[in-house]
């Protein structure tokens, strides 16, 4: 495929794997993940990827109502693209992972593209106490859970968010999972260009290595010819380098704590826009320009941020 002009960088600014004894920095409160999400975009990200929160005691949500507290104040803050998770947590079924998306219309939103296994549970040994209550039983018990994403979800989701025009994030943690969109694309259900996030180091999906990257595009290549964007994920310590390496092969880049807390090997962020600012500073310093906002959506085809539900 012909390569991008411009860096789409994706923040992830809280997400459904970390807990919020594993670092201070972790927004769940309203207030902090608004303000976190502007300073990320103000840092450079164009398009905002956001769960929700509990805000009294960081648990994950999925209800409308801990999103309509903070999607007003960072549309009144900053441009940048929202793109609203539809992934959940341990226990949600696709109606309630939707509900969101399906209330606030977005401009973007999640579409996980296949069942897994999808485990955190050796991060519980790396602590010895717990800010909260649910932490503990939360990451241990992720041992047993399959991430549930089957071709009726994924239709169902699909068919339920169409009237909506919202592009689809479509999260790919291994190569199955490419020919499961494929097969969704024959049958209708997305249309070009569709947007790839490409994940890797997530226990049960793809490991993190550029092998690995090289592999996923070439067969994304070989599936969708021109009609894909795409951007990657490495999970944890393997952010940066595969975002760098992605980012240098013609791809965008998502960065953010949902996905690693680390700035560099061993030291926590103190904030998304701090990994905002490394990654824009390592794709600028490589020749690449990083795209605004309005590049953004000119790239992915998106309705526009005057077409939303909040
Ligand atoms: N945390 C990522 C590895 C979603 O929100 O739908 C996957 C993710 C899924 O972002
Ligand atoms: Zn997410």
């Amino acid at each position: 495929m012909a390569r991008q002009k411009k860096t789409i960088i994706t923040c992830a600014i809280t997400g459904a794997i970390h807990t919020p004894t594993m670092s201070d920095a972790l927004p769940y409160t309203a207030e902090d993940i608004s303000a976190q999400a502007a300073a990320a975009a103000d840092a450079g990200a164009s398009v905002l990827h956001l769960h929700a929160r509990n805000p009294k005691n960081g648990a994950i949500s999925i209800n409308p109502d801990d999103f309509a507290a903070f999607l007003p104040r960072i549309k009144q803050a900053t441009d940048a693209v929202v793109n609203l998770s539809t992934g959940g947590s341990l226990s949600n079924t696709i109606e309630e992972r939707i509900s969101p998306a399906l209330r606030f219309s977005p401009e973007m939103c999640s579409m996980n593209m296949g069942s897994m296994n999808f485990s955190f549970h050796p991060l519980v040994n790396k602590y010895d106490s717990f800010k909260f209550d649910w932490e503990k039983d939360y990451i241990a018990n992720s041992d047993s859970y399959i991430f549930r994403n089957t071709f009726a979800d994924i239709k169902n989701a699909a068919q339920q968010l169409a009237p909506h025009n919202i592009k689809f994030e479509h999260e790919c943690y291994d190569v199955g999972h490419l020919y499961n969109l494929k097969f969704c694309m024959d049958i209708g259900l997305f249309k070009a260009p569709i947007f790839i996030q490409f994940i890797f180091g997530i226990l049960g999906g793809i490991g993190a290595d550029v092998e690995n990257l090289v592999f996923m595009k070439r067969t994304a290549d070989k599936l969708f010819g021109d009609n894909y964007r795409w951007s990657v994920l490495g999970a944890g310590g393997a952010q940066m380098a595969l975002a760098s390496t992605a980012s240098q092969m013609g791809g965008n880049v998502r960065v953010g704590l949902e996905d690693s807390l680390f700035i560099s090997r061993g030291e926590l962020a103190e904030s998304n826009a701090q990994q905002v600012e490394k990654i824009r500073r390592i794709v600028e310093d490589l020749g690449c320009e990083v795209a605004t906002p309005d590049e953004a959506r000119e790239i992915l085809d998106l309705k526009g941020g005057d077409k939303v539900g909040f």
